[in-house]
């Protein structure tokens, strides 16, 4: 009888982690940005800057900071927020940005973009770069961005 009582407890313990690790599961995937429209514009032939958007929603309950961003493909890749100041375009490099829980950030001319400098020409010749964003608490993220001329 003390047997079978042990044997149910197992039993139930292995039931219990099956769903503990379905839970897990669930959890982690939750646990992403999810990218959508991304664009990389390049400037004019012979200028190796251009400009990125995408939109970036945060599926968490917390704020992720994006730390870096970078490219195989870019020398280097900022962070730039656009306003206009008495009537002129100003942008500003961010060192970091805020991407607040279950919120929508738009990476969008005007506004906050990625600045790529120094882009390699051999860019011209491709449908999609990838670039990565690293996160300080949300992981790391490789997303391919459409190339449009
Ligand atoms: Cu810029």
């Amino acid at each position: 009888m003390r047997k079978r009582n042990y044997l149910l407890f197992i039993g139930l313990m292995a039931v219990f982690v099956y769903f503990l690790t379905a839970e897990a599961k669930a959890e982690s995937f939750k646990k992403t940005l999810s990218f959508s429209n991304m664009l990389i514009k390049l400037g004019p032939p012979g200028r190796y800057n251009a400009a990125a958007y995408s939109d970036i929603y945060n599926n968490l309950d917390i704020a992720c900071i994006l730390e870096s961003v970078k490219s195989n493909d870019v020398k280097k890749i900022e962070i730039h927020s656009a306003k206009m100041e008495s009537g002129m375009m100003t942008m500003r490099r961010e060192s970091e940005v805020s991407l607040p829980p279950n919120y929508l950030t738009k990476l969008a001319p005007m506004g906050m973009h990625l600045m790529l400098i120094g882009v390699d020409e051999s860019i011209w010749e491709k449908e999609n770069v990838i670039i990565n964003f690293v996160t300080r608490d949300c992981g790391s993220f490789s997303v391919a961005f459409q190339v449009e001329g």
